[in-house]
């Protein structure tokens, strides 16, 4: 700011004239009309309204002015920054305007064009059914319990009372990974020792019951789903790779009446209240006796045994579908486990779960369950 100036200097004062104050304001609302985005507003801004603009240099100067010539110059920067700061918040407004519609066309949704979803993918109906399965008993008391797919023979085989030279491994068309190492497999009186045991590919879920009973605290109920396999040809009924589910209890006093009411219990949370179950002789080197489990048709419930009925693809017009085999846990089994068969008794029972599924759904080819086609999950009504 210039010095106080007593005797008035028009020339030291000069940005304060009418004119001089009138051309500043002129320039400012020049710039703030061309301004055309908001950054060049807030430019314009800086350099015509801001504290080293011309106008606020000018205002500085007003102390210089002799008292009486001080108001009048006060007023007139007063309303040039007034009309200034009027016009720059109406460009503001204008330009704040102008970008809000341009973001309204840019970043507009066409909620109409088709949608660009990937779809989450789903679990295989075989994994589903083995997971509602173990559902059931697990409602019923029962522990998941799983174990190996490359098995020791001893727990597929020998501790199951079926010794080397029987006709049941030959049955199970075993897939061999390394031989025994010795002798000692082979059976001799008695379970043989695990210790010079090959391994296969396990056969079935089985080998679960010897792992549950060796580990576990009596009394026991396990319920084990895995995958199995064996050396079969893929045809509509067999696959080389399938999945089992095996149910195990050993307790005391257990008998034949308990595994019927644990079967039952499971085809009735499975497929409603009231479908029969029907037990048959069976031969399992493991349990004694041992039965085939079959259930009423769930869809023709007998009715296609009938003379002259339609027939039933489902039980094949037999009114009955075989779903498992089942027994009470021989003896033997339980002395290789270290369980005074005195005390207590056990049954078991096992069961495909594929098939379960083409029974469930009238599946006439299982090879439906390995194909891959997303069609198949997805007539299952999962999202693929
Ligand atoms: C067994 O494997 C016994 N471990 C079942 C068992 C457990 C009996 C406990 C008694 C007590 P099996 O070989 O029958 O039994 O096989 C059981 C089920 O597995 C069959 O009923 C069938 O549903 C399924 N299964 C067997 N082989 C195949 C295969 N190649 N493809 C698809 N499913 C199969």
């Amino acid at each position: 700011m210039s010095a106080p100036n007593k005797n008035y200097d028009p020339v030291a004062v000069s940005s304060l004239s009418p004119g001089e104050v009138s051309r500043m304001l002129d320039e400012a609302l020049a710039a703030v009309a061309q301004a055309g985005s908001l950054e060049e507003l807030r430019a314009a801004r800086i350099a015509h309204a801001g504290d080293r603009s011309p106008l606020a240099l000018a205002r500085a100067e007003i102390g210089a002015l002799p008292p009486e010539a001080r108001a009048e110059a006060g007023r007139r920067v007063s309303a040039a920054q007034t009309q200034l700061k009027d016009a720059l918040s109406r460009r503001q407004a204008e330009l704040e305007a102008d970008r809000d519609q341009r973001v309204l066309v840019t970043e507009a949704v066409d909620v109409t064009l088709p949608g660009d979803r990937t779809p989450p993918g789903a679990l295989h109906p075989v994994t589903l059914l083995a997971d509602r399965l173990s559902d059931v008993f697990v409602a019923m008391g029962y522990e998941v319990a799983e174990g190996p797919e490359v098995e020791a023979e001893w727990y597929n085989f020998d501790a199951l009372n079926i010794p080397p030279d029987h006709p049941a491994r030959e049955m199970q068309d075993t897939l061999f990974v390394a031989p025994s190492s010795g002798p000692g497999s082979a059976g001799g009186p008695g379970l043989p020792s695990q210790g010079s045991s090959g391994l296969v590919l396990r056969t079935h879920t089985s080998p679960v019951q010897i792992r549950s009973m060796l580990t576990r605290p009596l009394p026991l109920y396990v319920v084990s789903p895995g995958r199995c396999y064996r050396n079969e040809a893929l045809d509509a009924t067999h696959l080389p790779v399938f999945y089992q589910i095996e149910g195990l209890a050993v307790d005391e006093g257990l008998t034949m009446a308990d595994l019927r009411g644990a079967i039952q219990a499971f085809v009735d949370a499975m497929f409603g209240a009231g479908l029969r179950t029907r037990l048959r002789p069976d031969y399992f080197p493991f349990t004694e006796p041992s039965g085939d489990v079959s259930m009423e048709c769930h869809v023709c419930r007998g009715a296609s045994t009938d003379p002259g009925a339609d027939p039933c693809r489902v039980c094949r017009s037999q009114g009955w579908i075989e779903i498992a085999g089942c027994g009470m846990v021989n003896p033997r089994v339980l002395v290789a486990c270290g369980i005074d068969p005195d005390r207590y008794s056990g049954f078991a029972f096992g069961l495909g779960i594929e098939r379960a599924l083409m029974v469930g759904h009238d599946l006439t080819d299982i090879r439906e369950t390995v194909d891959g086609d997303v069609r198949f999950s997805r007539a299952f009504g999962m999202e693929i």
